[in-house]
């Protein structure tokens, strides 16, 4: 493993150089050799053999030799980077990833949670990955990271961002309706202004619009009047719905009693026309914050 890797770019990219390169130089050349015979070795110039080869063993350890040699340099240079993506730095920040259908939030050690990954610039992060529901997949192309989230599984991730800016970062797993929707950013920031916002807007507890982020309640619900996976939210307060309550469709008006059973059993009353899918927040959002998310959604009028 070289001592001096900083990035999983330089992991990545070199090893994947050589490997198109080689693939390239085969590919025209063999195009190259194919067409001169075709050519030259045409029926209408010669219509019966004039030579017959019976074998040249030179040519066969030649091209069993050379053929190996470079597979097994592929192979080195390949799993030595590997070594590298899989091998942890020491110090390495530590974040937790959660992936549920159809967002992303982040956990720092100190509790911090936010729905856009921030990192410090040039100090490598070692991102653990969790899913809440199914499969799902981490991937940030700028870094050349890419991993599967399995259900129960313990797996990670580690990159150093080397320069400021803000990365794509995406769900490369189909894991339903929503998944185009898994899309977020790494928002990699100077170090020191990385402390403070790590430092700054804990103790008081989030409330109405963060508790959705957090919750990935507005990966299914918009805010702005459009449906996606679920109906939105926007003037929910008040709507009439038609719903189907164990089998039987009524109409209701909506009301904070209704917004507390739709969070803790959403499939109670289903509204008509959405499928079954939303999870249940029973356990997941204390009193105190299913209160916030209900008052906020009241005010959305
Ligand atoms: C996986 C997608 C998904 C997630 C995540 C999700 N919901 Fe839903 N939600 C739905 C769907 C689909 C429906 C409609 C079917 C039903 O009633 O269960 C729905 C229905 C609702 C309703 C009733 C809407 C109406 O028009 O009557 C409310 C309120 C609601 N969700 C709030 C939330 C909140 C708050 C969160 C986050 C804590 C959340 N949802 C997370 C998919 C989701
Ligand atoms: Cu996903």
């Amino acid at each position: 493993m070289d001592p001096n890797l900083l990035t999983t770019s330089r992991a990545v990219d070199p090893i994947f150089m050589i490997i198109f390169g080689v693939s390239l130089a085969l590919l025209f050349g063999i195009t190259a050799t194919m067409v001169v015979f075709v050519i030259r070795y045409r029926r209408s110039r010669s219509p019966e053999p004039t030579s017959q080869a019976d074998g040249n063993v030179w040519l066969e350890i030649v091209w069993i030799v050379l053929p190996t040699l470079l597979v097994m340099a592929m192979f080195y240079y390949g799993w030595s980077g590997y070594l590298s993506l899989r091998t942890i730095p020491k110090n390495a920040l530590p974040v937790t990833a959660t992936a549920r259908m159809w967002s992303w939030n982040f956990t720092y050690a100190n509790g911090k949670t936010s729905p856009k990954l921030y990192v410090p610039v040039g100090q490598p992060v070692v991102v653990n990955l969790v899913s809440e529901d199914v499969l799902h997949g981490f991937f940030i192309p700028a870094f050349r990271v890419k991993r599967d989230i399995v259900p129960g599984m313990k797996n990670h991730v580690w990159f150093v961002a080397d320069k400021a800016g803000s990365y794509d970062l995406f769900c490369s797993q189909f894991c339903g309706t929503g998944h185009s929707a898994m899309i977020t950013t790494v928002e990699a920031i100077p170090a020191a202004q990385f402390a403070a916002w790590l430092e700054g807007g804990k103790g008081g507890e989030p409330a109405g619009r963060e508790l959705l982020e957090k919750h990935g309640c507005l990966g299914c619900h918009s805010l702005d009047g459009t449906p996606k996976v679920g109906p939105s939210l926007k003037g929910i307060w008040g709507r009439r719905v038609t719903v189907v309550t164990g089998g039987v469709e009524r109409t209701i008006t909506v009301d904070g009693e209704y917004l507390r059973r739709s969070i803790r059993e959403p499939n109670a009353d289903l509204v008509k026309g959405f499928p079954p899918v939303m999870p249940s927040y029973a356990g997941r959002l204390t009193d105190a914050e299913v209160t916030a998310v209900v008052k906020f959604l009241e005010q959305l009028r």
